[in-house]
């Protein structure tokens, strides 16, 4: 193991303790006081000098301590294990999986507010609320955040018109990318840098922007949905009494969910929820704070997440996952109701390895272990659709695929990731489009690039700009022969 994984390994164990009962407890970041103001703005114009100065004297006094090593390995290996950035929102335990803001995700789904009316999932707006102040908000302030969400939903008319003139062979993805890129005709941020606004300032924009970009989001991503796959129909009008996921469903045609007991918006709640951030490192949220390191406007920083995300070893592997799945029942032809062999399976998974290709889902660049977010879907898939033949299917290879990845010996985390299990769910509740699974990944993404992003201007982070080397100057370095 390399010595900054060492490092790392240490940091992340002095910010965890047991306690009396033998119980985990991780600390929770500096800001977790409780703040009773609903406006969430308020709440960051009071917590962010209180951050700055925290910071500032961080830097004088611990400044130049040194933590770590970097390897020829770690440069050619896509810099894992390497310690070069800040990103506040969230840290990713190799061993336990995500931590909001210094909170699980099952403690999410205890503390963070739900829908009124019995809703068991936590809202998003709760999710992003702690995102952005490290305290877990009250119902008050998350009724408020749904409002606000509502009140900036419309979209320019220039953004619905590009939707409606694609093609329909363009990727919903791409499309999310554009529109979210046109949108930033909208930005208060590009606005105020052009008339010269002072750096001190740059966070309120940054926030602005941040709250109009979440809010209009869904009825993008529920554009994309209907022109694709219902004809282009409307997507109807935002209801400022319901949350942001439950309008998010009536717009992407789910309102029939509602007699149903809803369980589309509660699974969508759950989904908008666990997708939301997942540290710095990863493709989307790297390239998000890469590109706002350059003062881009939050839209532009945005789409470029997006363009990320919609890589099949990131985001769009859940997209993956689906093909592979279906693939797999019909090649083995599994009907409804039937089961197929583990032995059976277990050559199918050999045949997708031999043929150079991943087994979608499994295996993580950071996580050893099988991911929370994986988990918490199975929760829902067992209490919801414990009969439904795909989640059976995906059980299956939950109990099949480790063991395979770990005979090969090459991934070094045989264990599932969220994109395992979030197909099965969307598609059993009638959403079948594959192809737009990574739409909805994206809508979510955004409440945690986009709570960092505020907190990037706020705490003045610098253009990013790390020093790269070519293989022969690498060589000269290491004192290694040329030829
Ligand atoms: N199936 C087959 N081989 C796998 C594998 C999998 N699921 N996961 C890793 N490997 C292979 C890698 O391709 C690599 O092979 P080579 O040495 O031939 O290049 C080797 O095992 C070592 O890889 P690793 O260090 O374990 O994993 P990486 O950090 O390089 O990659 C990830 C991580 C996620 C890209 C990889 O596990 C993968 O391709 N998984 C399948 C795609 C997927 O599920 N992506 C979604 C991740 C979650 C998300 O971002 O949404």
């Amino acid at each position: 193991m390399s010595i900054l994984s060492n490092l790392s390994r240490r940091a992340s164990k002095l910010l965890k303790s047991k306690n009396a009962t033998g119980v985990l407890a991780v600390a929770r970041p500096s800001m977790s006081t409780t703040t009773t103001s609903t406006n969430l703005k308020e709440v960051l114009a009071e917590l962010i000098p209180k951050e700055q100065t925290r910071i500032k004297k961080f830097k004088q006094q611990h400044g130049n301590k040194v933590i770590g090593q970097i390897t020829v390995d770690m440069v050619y290996g896509g810099m894992r294990g390497m310690t070069g950035l800040v990103y506040e929102t969230s840290v990713l335990d190799p061993d336990e999986g995500i931590r909001f803001r210094g909170y699980s995700i099952p403690e999410c789904q205890e503390l963070l507010p739900k829908a009124p009316g019995g809703g068991r999932e936590p809202l998003p707006e709760g999710l992003f609320w702690l995102l952005l102040t490290g305290q877990v908000p009250t119902r008050e302030q998350v009724d408020w955040v749904s409002k606000e969400w509502a009140s900036r939903a419309a979209l320019p008319s220039h953004v619905v018109t590009m939707l409606d003139n694609f093609p329909t062979n363009l990727h919903p993805m791409s499309q999310l990318s554009a529109a979210v890129t046109a949108l930033n005709t909208e930005s208060s941020f590009a606005r105020a840098y052009a008339e010269g606004v002072g750096k001190a300032k740059y966070w309120e924009f940054a926030y602005e922007d941040s709250m109009d970009l979440i809010a209009k989001l869904p009825c993008v991503a529920a554009k994309i949905y209907r022109n694709l796959y219902r004809e282009g129909s409307c997507i109807g009008p935002i209801d400022p009494g319901l949350d942001w996921s439950r309008n998010f469903s009536n717009m992407l045609g789910y309102a029939d969910d509602a007699d149903n007991g809803g369980q589309f918006a509660e699974l969508l709640r759950l989904y908008l929820t666990i997708h939301c951030d997942h540290e710095g490192g990863n493709v989307s949220a790297h390239t998000s704070h890469l590109v706002g390191s350059a003062l881009s406007d939050p839209y532009l920083c945005f789409a470029a997440a997006v363009n990320g995300l919609a890589g099949p070893l990131h985001g769009l592997a859940n997209q993956e996952v689906l093909a592979w799945l279906e693939a797999l029942r019909t090649e083995l032809g599994v009907g409804e109701g039937e089961e197929v062999s583990d032995e059976r399976m277990r050559d199918y998974i050999w045949n997708t390895l031999q043929s150079g290709r991943v087994v979608p889902g499994y295996g993580h660049a950071v996580l050893r272990k099988t991911d929370p977010r994986y988990t918490c879907q199975r929760e829902f898939a067992l209490k919801h659709l414990p009969d439904d033949p795909m989640f059976r299917t995906v059980s299956q290879l939950y109990r099949v695929v480790p063991d395979v990845l770990l005979e090969q010996g090459k991934a070094k985390n045989p264990w599932p990731n969220v994109d395992a299990h979030s197909g099965v769910l969307l598609r059993h509740y009638g959403m079948t489009e594959t192809n737009y699974y990574t739409v909805l990944f994206g809508v979510s993404r955004a409440l945690g690039v986009l709570a960092q992003l505020v907190w990037s201007r706020a705490l003045g982070f610098p253009l990013e700009r790390p020093k790269s080397m070519s293989t022969d100057g690498l060589m000269a370095l290491v004192g290694a022969k040329p030829r």
